[in-house]
């Protein structure tokens, strides 16, 4: 198959929300769809007993909530799709933030008992500033949920967005009956199966068959009838070209939990979803079709695999083909690099994989140079900058209470580190080296620390550090000027990883104060071009 037929067929896409919206739940009925499951892994209502598929992690299965993005490789209806799960917490938005430089659609599920959410708007200004196409599941239609109208209003008036609904409820709560799919104007009527593990029985008819009427309630048939009879004469059609910029998205309804509309959703995305394009790189757009080979790594893991221990860096494929045991450029350390060991992923799982595509998501083992954000291309002109920046916002002193452990202590930290979710500073003339941990939010530390313990068998003890704002001076600062600076009372002075002085302040209005007493000392909140990292 030419290379232009592999791209035509790559589908990558990351399903965002606020927290608790479903994604892992859609995502693991996705993956029944695809037949990659056989059984999704029912998401029970006590949250201790799950076991999805995508949230692996120790501490995933126990909390019940997702902190570390998934991906998932799997093939359906002559596509090659490339999932990925997010994290919904905002503690976690960093690992979610890469992702979505990693894909080329996104599927935003909300609860339709909640509308839009903080995150669920957060995320998505994200999307749109990359102009990503976006695909909504109205969720959790199997309860008590929003007029699905208010709903569609929100999208356009909290988001911005145009909303086409490709599909529309039947009933709500207990009397959800199915999805009107407005395209082939037929019902999907769907049946409760258990704990929605297997594929929900669908049967298909008309809005006006018998069936339908000897299901609903007169009230029911009449509100439906009524508001499909009103998005038909608003006589909006579905535009494909404001779908794949991002200015209008197609909605559908249903339940992941009870794997109503999932299919159709699933469908529905496969058909209007755009495959991979054009990478722009310094105003340069770089075509999948490029003969050359490019990709840059957006995530890296480490222990993903209990009996392995080693980690893994997470590359999207750009443009060209990868074939395993290629030699690339790794224009960071200006080395050439083997690439012997790569791998298909789903979730925890991976197999070798012997070739790539533009769109796909490879894991690569066994490079400890490489970095989050690093190009590895065999064009020496090729270098990409996706990866965005964030500041810290907590702080806390991680310590090691057992110093027969010290070795397993540090060398989990060093590991972790690498991970990129939180960073190490030192402080100027500090009088002990405990490292002073800095992260988005503080469920990063409780994550490493139970991480250090299950992975690395490191007990650790953690106490808040008193900043909550962290900014950058001039990486040209020495000595004699940091002397001379006038801090505010309970602010230090640090440095990141990259030796880079920075500043700890307790709050904002301490910085701003800082920055009227020193006209000297410009701060920045993220480290300024060119500093090292
Ligand atoms: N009633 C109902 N509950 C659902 C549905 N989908 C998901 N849930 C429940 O909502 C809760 C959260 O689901 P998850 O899939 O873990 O949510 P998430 O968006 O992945 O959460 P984070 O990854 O932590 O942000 C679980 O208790 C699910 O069982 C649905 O369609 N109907
Ligand atoms: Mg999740």
């Amino acid at each position: 198959m030419s290379i232009v037929n592999e791209i035509q067929k790559r589908r990558t896409f990351a399903i965002i929300s606020h927290p608790d919206a479903g994604k892992t739940t859609l995502t693991e009925k996705l993956l029944l769809y695809g037949g990659a499951v056989q059984l999704a892994g029912s998401v029970t209502a006590r949250k201790s007993q799950r076991a999805t598929t995508s949230d692996w992690m120790e501490l995933e299965r126990k909390r019940g909530i997702s902190i570390s993005s998934t991906v998932l490789q799997f093939d359906y209806a002559g596509y090659r799709i490339n999932l990925l799960d997010t994290p919904g917490h905002k503690d976690f938005s960093e690992d979610t933030y890469r992702v979505l430089t990693a894909v080329d659609a996104v599927v935003m599920v909300i609860d339709s008992a909640k509308g839009i959410e903080s995150q669920t708007r957060k995320l998505f200004e994200v999307c749109r500033q990359r102009g990503v196409p976006i695909f909504t599941f109205m969720n959790k239609c199997d309860r008590p949920m929003r007029e699905p109208l208010t709903l569609l209003d929100e999208l356009e008036h909290v988001l911005g967005i145009g909303a086409f609904p490709v599909n529309w409820p039947i009933g709500t709560g207990f009397d959800f009956k199915g999805v009107y799919d407005r395209h082939a104007k037929q019902v999907h009527l769907f049946e409760r199966t258990v704990g929605g593990q297997f594929r929900a029985p669908v049967a298909i008819v008309g809005l006006s068959d018998p069936v339908i009427r000897e299901r609903l309630d007169e009230a029911t048939f009449h509100k439906v009838s009524e508001e499909l009879q009103m998005l038909d004469s608003a006589g909006e059609t579905f535009d494909e070209e404001a779908v794949l910029a991002g200015l209008t998205t197609p909605v559908f309804f249903g339940s992941g939990l009870n794997n109503f509309g999932v299919q159709l959703l699933l469908d529905g995305f496969l058909k209007h979803s755009p495959p991979p394009k054009a990478r722009v790189m310094a105003g340069t757009p770089i075509a999948p079709e490029h003969p050359e080979f490019s990709g840059f790594i957006f995530k890296i893991q480490a222990n993903m695999d209990p009996k392995h221990r080693d980690r893994i860096a997470f590359l999207r494929v750009c443009s060209g083909k990868f074939e395993r045991d290629m030699t690339v450029i790794h224009p960071r350390s200006s080395k050439k690099v083997r690439l012997s060991s790569s791998h298909k992923l789903f979730a925890n799982e991976r197999e070798t994989v012997d070739e790539a595509y533009p769109g796909d998501i490879i894991g690569l083992v066994g490079h400890s140079d490489f970095g989050i954000g690093d190009t590895l291309t065999t064009d020496p002109g090729i270098r990409y900058k996706e990866i965005p920046r964030f500041t810290p916002e907590a702080f806390a002193y991680l310590h090691n209470p057992n110093t027969a452990k010290y070795k397993q202590f540090r060398q989990g930290l060093d590991q972790l580190l690498q991970e990129g979710v939180i960073q190490v500073l030192h402080l100027r003339n500090a009088t002990i080296k405990v490292p002073l941990l800095a992260a988005v939010g503080p469920l990063q530390f409780e994550v490493v620390q139970f991480r250090l313990e299950s992975e690395y068998g490191a007990v650790s003890r953690l106490e808040s550090a008193p900043w909550t704002v962290m900014r950058w001076l001039p990486p040209e600062f020495k000595d004699p000027d940091l002397d001379a600076l006038s801090l505010p009372t309970g602010s230090r002075i640090a440095f990141d990883m990259g030796q880079n002085p920075v500043l700890l302040f307790a709050n904002e209005w301490s910085a701003n104060y800082f920055a009227q007493t020193n006209p000297k000392a410009p701060l920045s909140s993220l480290p300024v071009a060119g500093q090292k990292n």
